[in-house]
């Protein structure tokens, strides 16, 4: 009995009556043992954890709140077990958000091959077959829907698959794949690691802080060489590999005599419909008969990326300038699907004519009107959103109106394959003159710009002065997601006003070329065409074997979502070292930062850094870049040399 414990340690391991916490007299007995062998329990730590949090968190047990005196959790767990737990769910919060994204994709591939895909077809043969042979499809000879149909079943089972690594991962240099292999992080089935990261995070199954971050890497894997790659590939083949275009960028894009619509979310199926539905004469005919002098579709986050690589469709604004377009008072129809669109946007719209609706069932706000997407009727489903919108138009409060001037000049849709095509023309189309300029030391290396904006620091402040910093110092920069919008409204997208910064012998070589020294590469999902991007340098040659030999860095410097973590992880996961511009909510354990910021140099070349200033970011990624190109052996100032005709003769462009 529980009277029987006395003294002060035991006073404080079992300050209650043991017969008020257990039914049981077995777990009484063992409870008074467990006074009597000084040993600490659940039920005396659920009395150092009773301040619980009422927004919840992954069990109810507490939340606990750990602290020096109460260094464990009701069940035990610690800091270090806390602290990883919640990242892996967080990144898996990210993989399954661009995964799922994917998987809508290749279903719609799959009913296009099958002559089920009502207004969508295969709008990109040759982007379909080079996909069929880097996954060993069998496609001469055969028809594009048999090619495709295989195609679309090999992806289904990369997200189903159950034991077996994912195929994708075969599209990474064999270096890389080998460090997968020895670290026991390649992953299986895109579902199968969400779910096993959602198991392992529950309470009582995976307690070692390195062993569940080892699995945040592996689910990471899951989206950048799976479902995110995936993504774009399908992409490519179902609405077009993305290829230069150019467009303009910011508030200004809306018409003011015009009927306005805006596109927002993430998923390109409804806003390709909406693209083609918004040029057709019947729908202009329309928009004229309201009174307008047309319309204008524009976007807003990764669905305006989409449509802009592909189509030249502007964008209206990131991330933070979804509420604010509203408030132009100018928009007829704002048109939502999945992800990073506000829960609040309806209360904006409240004060003015602008009809928010939602299209994805997966995705409702309340004030939304909701209609329901259906693919099979996809070009009509458009046709009467933007009727809608039309019929909107005359609602709009012109006192209300205030449309921002400004909007900028742009150039996107850098894929891989149009920079390949720029750097070697259809011929000889090769990363063979951007291995040469980086060996040379024109172009130092490569860096990816990426991720989202965040009110919690100046809004594109940090990207675009980063940008700035490292196309005067040499870098050639890719971008993509909000942070590509954000160098496109201040200009950094023409190449004239990049090439006006950039150091000399970088400008050389984008003059030579014809490249701009800022690549915008498409949406988030669109950060695995960075990794196909460093890919390519290393197939190409002279500078390493492993991705993480190359010369390139990614920064997240405005990062928010759940998606930025998932793709700061599979970015040094595969050896490309990551700086963000804050930190992770991981603060609370010194070894998970400890892991997450040192060791996983070890284990796969790369880690995390924080910078919260863009200088410090440029030094920083100075510092890694030099390293790197020591240990290539290419660290020497080349000679400036100026490109006569001749050398751009054998430049081919
Ligand atoms: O996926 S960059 S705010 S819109 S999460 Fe969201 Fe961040 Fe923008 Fe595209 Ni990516």
């Amino acid at each position: 009995m529980s009277e029987t414990a006395t003294g002060s340690a035991k006073d404080k391991l079992l300050a209650f009556k043991a017969e008020d916490r257990v039914s049981d007299p077995a777990s009484v007995e063992m409870l008074d043992k467990a006074v009597t062998d000084c040993v600490d329990t659940c039920f005396g730590r659920v009395d150092t954890q009773r301040s619980v949090c009422a927004f919840g968190k992954n069990c109810y047990l507490g939340p606990c709140r750990i602290t020096p005196k109460a260094p464990r959790g009701v069940c035990g767990a610690n800091a270090d077990t806390i602290v990883a737990r919640n990242y892996v769910r967080e990144v898996a919060g990210g993989v399954a958000a661009h995964s799922d994204h994917g998987r809508r994709l290749v279903l719609l591939l799959h009913k296009v091959a099958q002559g089920r895909g009502g207004s969508y077809r295969i709008a990109d043969e040759p982007a379909l077959r080079r996909a069929a042979r880097a996954y060993g499809v069998e496609e001469q000879g055969r028809a594009k829907e048999a090619v495709a149909l295989d195609l679309a079943n090999l992806f289904i089972s990369e997200f189903n698959r159950q034991e077996d690594p994912l195929a994708t991962l075969k599209l990474a240099p064999n270096r890389r794949q080998g460090v997968w292999r020895k670290r026991e992080v390649q992953p299986s089935g895109i579902d199968r690691m969400v779910v096993e990261a959602l198991h392992r995070t529950h309470i009582g199954v995976d307690h070692d802080y390195r062993n569940l971050l080892l699995h945040a890497f592996r689910v990471s894997l899951a989206d950048g060489w799976g479902g995110s790659r995936i993504a774009s590939i399908v992409s490519d083949i179902l609405f077009g590999t993305p290829s230069p275009v150019r467009s303009r960028a910011n508030l200004g894009v809306l018409g003011a005599k015009t009927v306005n619509i805006l596109v927002h979310g993430h998923e390109p199926a409804l806003s390709e419909m909406l693209a083609i539905a918004s040029r057709e004469p019947e729908i202009v005919a329309a928009a004229k008969a309201a009174g307008a002098e047309g319309l204008t579709l524009a976007g807003i986050c990764c669905t305006a990326n989409e449509i802009l690589i592909r189509h030249g469709i502007p964008v209206a604004g990131n991330f933070l300038q979804q509420e604010l377009a509203i408030i132009t008072g100018a928009v007829e129809m704002l048109i939502t699907d999945v992800q990073c669109c506000l829960p609040s946007l309806p209360e904006v719209a409240q004060a003015y004519h602008t009809e928010v609706i939602s299209t994805s069932d997966t995705a409702k706000t309340i004030g939304s009107s909701h209609v329901p997407f259906d693919e099979g009727n996809a070009l009509e489903n458009a046709r009467a959103l933007l009727r809608r919108a039309i019929a909107n138009f005359k609602n709009r409060n012109p006192r209300k109106v205030a449309i921002p001037k400004a909007s900028q000049p742009l150039v996107a849709g850098f894929s891989v394959a149009a920079i390949k095509y720029m750097l070697g023309g259809t011929y000889r189309a090769s990363f063979r003159p951007l291995n040469d300029a980086i060996i040379q030391g024109r172009i130092k290396g490569l860096v990816g710009i990426v991720g989202c904006t965040n009110p919690r620091t100046k809004s594109d402040a940090y990207v675009n002065a980063l940008t700035r910093e490292l196309v005067k110092r040499d870098f050639i920069v890719l971008k993509t997601g909000c942070a590509a919008i954000a160098s496109a409204k201040t200009g950094l997208l023409t190449p004239e006003a990049a090439l006006e910064i950039a150091g000399p012998g970088f400008r050389e070589v984008c003059e030579a070329v014809g490249i701009p020294p800022v690549l915008h590469m498409g949406s988030c999902v669109d950060n695995s065409r960075l990794l196909e991007a460093a890919t390519e340098v290393v197939l190409e040659g002279g500078l390493g074997d492993d991705l993480a030999d190359v010369p390139a860095v990614g920064v997240a410097p405005e990062w928010m979502s759940e998606k930025a973590i998932a793709i700061g992880c599979y970015f040094v996961a595969s050896g490309i070292d990551v700086i963000l511009g804050h930190p992770f909510h991981i603060g609370g354990s010194e070894n998970v930062t400890r892991f997450l910021n040192q060791e996983t140099r070890e284990l796969f070349g790369a880690s995390f850094q924080v910078c919260t200033e863009p200088q410090e970011a440029a030094e920083k990624i100075m510092e890694i870049i030099v390293r790197k190109r020591e240990r290539l052996g290419i660290n020497r100032q080349a000679e400036r040399k100026l490109y006569d005709m001749k050398d751009r003769r054998a430049l081919d462009v």
